[in-house]
């Protein structure tokens, strides 16, 4: 097994940017990715399993609920540090990042904003230590990038409401206590309701055969006339704006994470070149190998600014979902790319295990995808910038 050797890389000196805190939270991530997780994660890969015991060393190091208030179990950090521990987090794997990301911005975050005082009281502090895993219900087999279309229901049977229907690609489904399920009221009106493990008619069968983001677990959400009690309804906000204002919060973490992904490859790819000789030289040395590696700071360094920036946003709560969209789509395009150059750079040895790049790649092809895919981000963009929506 190799050793993790990975130093961050900052070109335009960001880390000027950053507080103390900032930099001991990210650096505390680091740290515990590199004891923890590290030695394990390429097997977990292999095996196809998100390793469970990884979820209370999250939430230790901040990665459930970062920005969620302390009162509630939270960190009560900024929306920089929450882009630092995903970029912590994807930097080893995205599977990882998914996890934190979805329990932090899928899960804890609607029951905050949504949710009354009760269920913040009961779910938020089990779900910031680790106690309780939740996942998000949205997308269904037949609704995946028009979610508005989704034909999960519920309707009001007096004193509880009988859910139908079934979601489709659910992160951390098959293990957790709890999902966040987003299904239509008798009028067509979207609504959040919260549904446990173990409420009759309600299962969560694994999805097997994914060659990507293997070290995550996915799942179904079934719902056979499951009896929700009309306290599991989040009354905040209805209509589909709700679940998207989540995700605006996941495309956000899922920006920064991309960059650790890309970082991880270009760190790679850089000590690779400096070590690997052929024609008796350094690969470095060779100008071909050198417009990569040139290429990938450009675009990561690129990266970090704008993300930076939309962190600002974020913290004085201007950012638009337009501008996070942007950010998730570019980012990503940009770390999946940089995979690619890197395994080049690698040679035959970057298609083996021992280095994570395949890895990377594989997982972003997900990540490219989850979240809106890269069509719809484009498509946000376009949208904004015209006032013609292109979706329909
Ligand atoms: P549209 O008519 O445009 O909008 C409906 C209502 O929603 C409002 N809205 C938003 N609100 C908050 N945040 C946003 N980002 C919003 N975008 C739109 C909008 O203003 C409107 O409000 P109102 O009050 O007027 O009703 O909706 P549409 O049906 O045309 O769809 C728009 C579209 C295509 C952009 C949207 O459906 C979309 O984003 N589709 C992509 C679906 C998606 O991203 N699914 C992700 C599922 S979760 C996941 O992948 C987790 S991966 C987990 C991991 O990290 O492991
Ligand atoms: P489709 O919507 O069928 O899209 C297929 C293709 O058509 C894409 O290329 C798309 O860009 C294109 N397309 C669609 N509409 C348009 C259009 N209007 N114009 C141009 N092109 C278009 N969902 C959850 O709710 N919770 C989760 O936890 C979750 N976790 C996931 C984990 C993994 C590993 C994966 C792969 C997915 C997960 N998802 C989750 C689902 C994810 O959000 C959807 O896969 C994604 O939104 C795309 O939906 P789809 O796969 O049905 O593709």
């Amino acid at each position: 097994m190799r050793t993790d050797q990975y130093q961050g890389h900052d070109y335009y000196l960001m880390d000027d940017l950053l507080t103390e805190e900032h930099k001991l939270i990210r650096d505390t991530a680091r740290a515990w990715v590199k004891k923890e997780v590290s030695p394990i994660i390429e097997k977990a890969f292999e095996d196809g399993k998100f390793p469970r015991h990884l979820i209370k060393g999250i939430a230790e190091i901040g990665g459930f609920g970062p920005y969620i208030p302390t009162e509630y179990g939270g960190a009560g950090l900024d929306q920089i540090s929450y882009g630092l521990i995903m970029q912590e987090l994807e930097r080893c794997d995205s599977g990882l990042r998914s996890t934190s990301s979805v329990q932090s911005s899928l899960v804890m975050y609607p029951i905050w904003k949504y949710g009354t005082e009760e269920q913040r009281q009961k779910f938020l502090p089990g779900l910031a230590s680790g106690e309780l895993v939740g996942c998000f219900g949205l997308t269904e087999p037949d609704h995946g990038s028009n979610p508005g279309g989704m034909t999960t229901n519920f309707k009001d049977m007096g004193d509880h409401y009988l859910l139908n229907g079934a979601k489709m690609w659910i992160s951390n489904a098959p293990f957790a206590d709890l999902a966040v399920v987003w299904a239509k009221d008798e009028s067509g009106r979207i609504h959040g309701l919260i549904v446990e493990r173990g409420m009759e008619g309600f299962s969560t069968p694994t999805m097997t055969g994914k060659w990507s983001l293997r070290a995550s677990d996915t799942g179904e959400l079934i719902f056979e006339d499951v009896k929700v009690p009309k306290e599991n309804l989040m009354p905040g906000r209805s209509g589909l704006g709700a679940p998207l204002s989540c995700l605006d919060s996941a495309r956000y973490g899922i920006a920064w994470g991309a960059i650790g992904a890309a970082l991880d490859c270009y760190d790679i790819a850089l000590r690779y070149a400096k070590e690997r000789k052929q024609f008796d030289r350094p690969i470095a040395g060779f100008q071909l190998q050198q417009k990569k590696l040139a290429e990938m700071i450009t675009e990561i360094t690129k990266a970090q600014l704008f993300t930076h920036r939309l962190g600002q946003l974020r913290n004085e709560g201007r950012a638009t979902s337009a501008q996070i969209s942007m950010a998730k789509r570019n980012n990503v395009d940009m770390a999946i790319n940089i995979a690619r150059e890197a395994r080049q750079i690698l040679g035959g040895m970057g298609i083996i295990n021992e280095y994570p790049i395949m890895r990377h790649m594989m997982n972003l092809e997900s990540v490219i995808t989850y979240e809106g895919t890269h069509d719809i981000h484009l498509l946000i963009t376009g949208m904004d910038i015209t006032g013609e929506n292109a979706f329909k």
